[in-house]
């Protein structure tokens, strides 16, 4: 039966193909991850195709996969770019079998992709950022026409040996001994990634961070309701919501990392060490962020302690002067070691809110994923206008001059963050028993400070809430309203009044470009 065996003979040779394939692309992924490791981890293939992809993501897709996958949005990334490749290594694989160099050069072809996108991100040091991409490549081609040559058919009549005549133990002899090596190729590369870190973890934990000399006032007891279910008013580093491009995060080294200031209107260019920033008189204080990213409702807000050098007296030692006061640049741009830009207006940094370089969270040195050693902040303006983390660079400019990363993709040039308020308990959909529930949440409107908070039951009158304590207008403040149940089905709504009278609006917008409107619902059936 000549078509049955020459049926299964195709078979196995698309299998072999496909197997060598996939073994090329992992050894080229294995040894790119070995050099970048040695070289610059962040410079690794997946890392920065990861990163050319986010940065060419329309926002509304961004938005989808921040809301469809949270903190989970850049593994499912990697696992897609991981996906797509192993498509095409699947298809290089039989390709080979065929046509051994055209399925080299196709796994080459690859390799400038990476290299070419590695040169080209903001963060790139040089063209040694070619490397793992490169060497990886060449390792993967090698092993595809290895391995593709090992599949050829062997001289005499097929199926002699049952194998359908394919000298399949030197194949696979070959096929084990490369997965092998790229394993440990890939676990050497890790190592080497994680002791590239090591310094910046070395320097995190010796870093002792100074008493404030303004420091915060104690919390008031009264900022935090005991209501099962509400948010805590100060938000452990470790439940900080995170928002950033980073595929990885930056390591910082405290000891060898600077910051400039520069740009219009500075009379005199400065670049500070940490430990210059940490000799200068520092605050303390309560301040909550908030991710324009945030939907009503939405969990991109978080509170804490922030420690660190006011703002405006760097600006002002530098010889800034607001537009108010005649000074030229009305943008400060922001830039952090990854390259990511982040523009905030001189007048609101410059105005005497505690716009700070903030260096700890919460009593610690800031955590790597949130800025290790200095992150900006300004009260009152959503994160991607002000919250630069790992910054390395402040460019005093204009809005006309320069438009930074998110303005590019159609966000807003200026974002003051706007007045909100999230029901926290009950959750959507609960069942209560009848009686007294309490609805409770929080609210902010950071800079303007809350004065009230509303609920209403289905279609009936707005109700005032009691507000917990104001610890101050910079963060945000919690709620509760006792309402007396009834059985069935009852839609709860929450608005708030900010410190200007300024009632939170009912319509309705998306995030982009400057932050979601509208107001929290929750359903709920009574029993
Ligand atoms: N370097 C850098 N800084 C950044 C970002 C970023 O992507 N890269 N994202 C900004 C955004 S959009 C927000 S909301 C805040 C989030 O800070 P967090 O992750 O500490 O909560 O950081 C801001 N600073
Ligand atoms: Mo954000």
């Amino acid at each position: 039966m000549p078509t049955v065996s020459s049926f299964r003979i195709k078979l196995v040779r698309a299998a072999l193909g496909a197997l060598a394939g996939i073994l090329a692309a992992f050894t080229a992924l294995a040894v790119a991850e070995l050099v970048a490791g040695l070289v610059r981890p962040a410079a690794g293939p997946v890392t920065v195709v990861g990163g050319a992809v986010i940065d060419r993501t329309p926002a509304a897709v961004k938005d989808f996969a921040i809301r469809t996958f949270g903190a989970n949005d850049k593994a499912v990334l990697q696992l897609g770019i991981l996906a797509i490749l192993a498509v095409f290594a699947v298809a290089l694989g039989i390709l080979a079998l065929s046509h051994r160099r055209a399925g080299a050069a196709g796994v080459l072809l690859f390799g400038i992709v990476g290299a070419a996108t590695a040169l080209s991100r903001p963060d790139t040091t040089g063209i040694g950022d070619v490397l793992p991409s490169g060497a990886g490549a060449l390792a993967g081609a090698v092993v595809l026409y290895v391995l593709a040559n090992r599949a050829v058919p062997l001289p005499g009549p097929a199926g002699q040996d049952g194998s359908g005549g394919w000298s399949r133990r030197g194949f696979l002899t070959t096929a084990g001994v490369t997965a092998v090596a790229a394993t440990s190729a890939g676990a050497l590369g890790r190592f080497f990634s994680s002791r590239q870190g090591q310094g910046a973890v070395a320097s995190r934990e010796s870093l002792l961070l100074p008493a404030p000399s303004s420091p915060a006032p104690a919390v008031p007891a009264g900022v935090q309701l005991k209501v099962p279910g509400i948010t805590t008013f100060t938000t452990p580093d470790s439940d900080f919501y995170r928002v950033d491009t980073a595929l990885t995060v930056p390591k910082v080294d405290a000891g060898t990392w600077r910051l400039r200031i520069h740009g219009k209107g500075v009379t005199q260019p400065r670049t500070y060490t940490l430990d210059q920033l940490l000799a200068r008189p520092l605050i303390e204080r309560d301040i909550t962020l908030t991710c324009v990213s945030n939907e009503v409702g939405g969990p991109y807000i978080g509170n804490a302690r922030w420690l660190g050098v006011p703002l405006a007296d760097l600006l002002e030692e530098a010889g800034v002067r607001p537009p108010s006061k005649g000074g030229g640049a009305d943008q400060l741009v922001a830039r952090s070691v990854d390259g990511m830009t982040l523009g905030s207006p001189v007048e609101d940094v410059m105005d005497g809110r505690d716009a700070m370089l903030a260096v700890g969270m919460n009593g610690e040195p800031l955590p790597f994923d949130h800025g290790f050693p200095v992150r900006m902040l300004v009260p009152g303006l959503y994160g991607y206008v002000s919250a630069c983390k790992w910054i390395e660079s402040i460019e005093l400019t204009t809005f006309d001059a320069y438009d930074p990363y998110w303005v590019k993709r159609k966000w807003a040039r200026k974002a003051p963050i706007k007045t909100q308020s999230r029901i926290d308990t009950p959750k959507p959909f609960a069942r209560p028993a009848a009686g007294t529930v309490t609805i409770a949440g929080v609210a902010w409107a950071q800079h303007r400070g809350i004065t009230r908070v509303q609920l209403r039951i289905d279609d009936g009158t707005w109700q005032d809430a009691d507000l917990a304590t104001q610890a101050g207008t910079d963060t945000w403040r919690q709620w509760s309203y006792r309402w007396k149940a009834t059985p069935g089905g009852h839609n709860l709504t929450v608005r708030a009044t900010d410190g200007t009278g300024q009632v939170q609006t009912e319509q309705r917008t998306r995030t982009i470009p400057d932050g979601a409107s509208g107001r929290h619902s929750v359903f709920v059936t009574v029993t």
